[in-house]
């Protein structure tokens, strides 16, 4: 192998936030940006001569040039085998399980999730290790600290590797395979899931079905699992074909972005069941006719009902949510008294929960639930958990959110973001609340009595690790929380995050619209951040 040692300019920003590295695509097509930065992985690494490393991405604007030159990097640096998904392809979720599945040493995957693509939008690169999670704070902040340091990488020089034909070819002693994208991931959903109940389900009509896959990679997985495999009709499936600028669409899966079907799913055509996933297929969000289902309902619904499911059907061992989820699962944990762990935001904590067997589901309030099938979130693997939840229960997703309302009680819940606030103000609203935070005790600000409040830091039980400065927690003595914390994985500025969440056990007042539930906190949470004094904003760039 002829392998070329470049000698390159240092770059200081390349520091992973909540989910790898992300950037808008003028960034990452600056002179060797992606060349250092694979570099400072490979080099953070160890002992993955001759290894297997996967390589996938969502399908956005540079996925393709990006995939070539991590090809001749990872050659280069010593890998045995590369796997690559069918024309650079592979969702997240499934590269995850190709790691997995394979024993690869490691994978790269390419995308800014539910960020936008295209020439003028963002694009990203995510470390995942063995286990085929993300990779754990330490390496990435030891990816960072390589990157300040680094003057040259190393690349091998062979002609580009035709991406779109399935099959294996050996170039100057590497083992390159391209594999199809889907058939593995499929194969996986076939083994959890009652594929024949959710078959006759569709078949018979009786469930019906709107899935939007916002031009994004879910399209083809969609494609085979829904329409091929359980037949649905082709019609059933929106926006199913990957594009490398998302379409223009804004591939986030909320009542905002995916707001098309959000008015099929409130309209009197609505089918059974809607749902939609993200950029790279790790996102969900779940509609029934008439319902919006918050994701830490979600999560929460799908830990009470999960022995209903043939992959679950042994029970929990335990479950999880980020800090800022609301703590509708904790109430499912404590009545199947199984342990509920609380861990930062980002899915990367919740790997060693998972890996110790601690844990059987987990779940964000940032439209992400999985399982131990693989090491991250996973968007399709919601939604047919959710079908079939519905073809088993035979009720409808409002009378299934109805009934666990009744009960577990409601914990009403929204998150309030202010993006591209300018970062100093950012940083300026986040040293008051730390201010703040040590005075709130014990205050009463109208029906609310501060209980506690605090900047939340996290220790993994697991491997003894700590997390500090991972947002700030207000929680009063009725059980309602604010949380504030600033988002990892925004591209401009800096986003505020605002989560409010109150608990309701009166059952008769659980149809009450979230923004007027929780009219009082929501402006307790401005008196604490002024975030719109600060800003000059009005309201928030998006309520979820
Ligand atoms: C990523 C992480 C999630 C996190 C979400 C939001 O999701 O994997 O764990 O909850 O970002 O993070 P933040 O609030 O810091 O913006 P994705 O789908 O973007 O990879």
């Amino acid at each position: 192998m002829h392998i070329k040692t470049i000698l390159t300019q240092t770059y200081h920003d390349q520091n992973p936030g909540t989910s790898g590295l992300r950037k808008k695509v003028s960034v990452f097509k600056q002179v060797n940006y992606l060349e250092n930065f694979v570099q400072a992985i490979f080099d953070s690494l160890e002992n993955y001569q001759g290894k297997a490393l996967v390589i996938g991405g969502d399908g956005r604007h540079f996925n393709r040039e990006a995939i070539q030159i991590i090809i001749k990097i990872a050659a280069a640096n010593g890998f045995g085998e590369l796997i690559i998904g069918q024309n650079g392809l592979l969702s997240t979720p499934a590269a995850s399980h190709i790691i997995r599945k394979y024993g690869a040493f490691g994978g790269l995957i390419l995308s800014a999730s539910h960020n936008p693509a295209g020439e003028h939008g963002d694009f990203g690169i995510k470390y995942n290790v063995t286990n085929g999670g993300p990779a754990p704070e330490k390496d990435t902040l030891a990816f960072f600290e390589r990157s300040k340091t680094l003057e040259h990488y190393q690349i091998a020089e062979f002609p580009d590797i035709n991406l779109d034909t399935i099959g294996t070819q050996t170039v100057d002693g590497v083992k390159i395979t391209i594999i199809d994208s889907v058939a593995d991931y499929a194969e996986l959903m076939q083994s959890i899931f009652d594929f024949s109940l959710l078959k006759q389900s569709i078949q018979s009509g009786y469930m019906t079905l709107a899935f939007d896959a916002m031009s994004a990679i879910t399209g083809p997985y969609a494609k085979y699992i829904f329409v091929d495999m359980l037949g649905a009709p082709l019609n059933a499936l929106q926006n199913a074909q990957p594009l490398e600028d998302f379409g223009g669409h804004h591939p986030d899966p909320n009542l905002i972005y995916a707001h098309e079907l959000a008015d099929l799913m409130f309209s009197d055509d609505a089918p059974t069941f809607g749902a939609a996933s993200d950029g790279d297929g790790d996102r969900n969000m779940i509609m029934g006719k008439g319902i919006f289902v918050t994701p830490s309902d979600s999560l929460a619904i799908l830990a009470a009902n999960a022995t209903l499911i043939p992959g679950y059907a042994n029970g929990l061992k335990g479950v999880a949510r980020s800090m800022p989820t609301s703590q509708a699962v904790d109430r499912v944990a404590k009545k199947l008294n199984i342990p509920c762990y609380e861990t930062p935001t980002g899915w990367k904590f919740f790997g060693n929960l998972l890996d110790a067997d601690k844990i059987t589901l987990c779940g964000e309030e940032s439209f992400g639930t999985g399982s131990q099938h693989v090491r991250e979130k996973d968007g399709l693997w919601a939604v047919l958990f959710w079908l079939n939840l519905v073809a088993r229960r035979r009720q409808s997703v409002l009378d299934i959110v109805e009934e666990h309302w009744q009960t577990y009680g409601r914990d009403i819940y929204s998150r309030h973001d202010y993006e591209a606030v300018e970062s100093s103000i950012a940083q300026e609203i986040m040293s008051s609340l730390r201010e703040q935070i040590q005075t709130l005790p014990h205050q009463t600000f109208g029906d609310y009595t501060v209980k506690y409040a605090d900047e939340f830091c996290y220790h993994d039980s697991i491997d003894g690790s700590t997390s500090a400065n991972q947002g700030f927690r207000v929680g009063f003595e009725n059980g309602s929380r604010i949380v504030f914390r600033l988002s990892g994985t925004g591209t401009v500025g800096a986003t505020l995050r605002i989560y409010i969440e109150r608990f309701e056990p009166d059952s008769n007042k659980h149809n009450q619209d979230p923004q007027i539930a929780l009219a009082q906190l929501i402006e307790l949470a401005e008196q604490f951040c002024r975030v719109k004094e600060r800003t000059g904003l009005t309201e928030p760039t998006v309520i979820t």
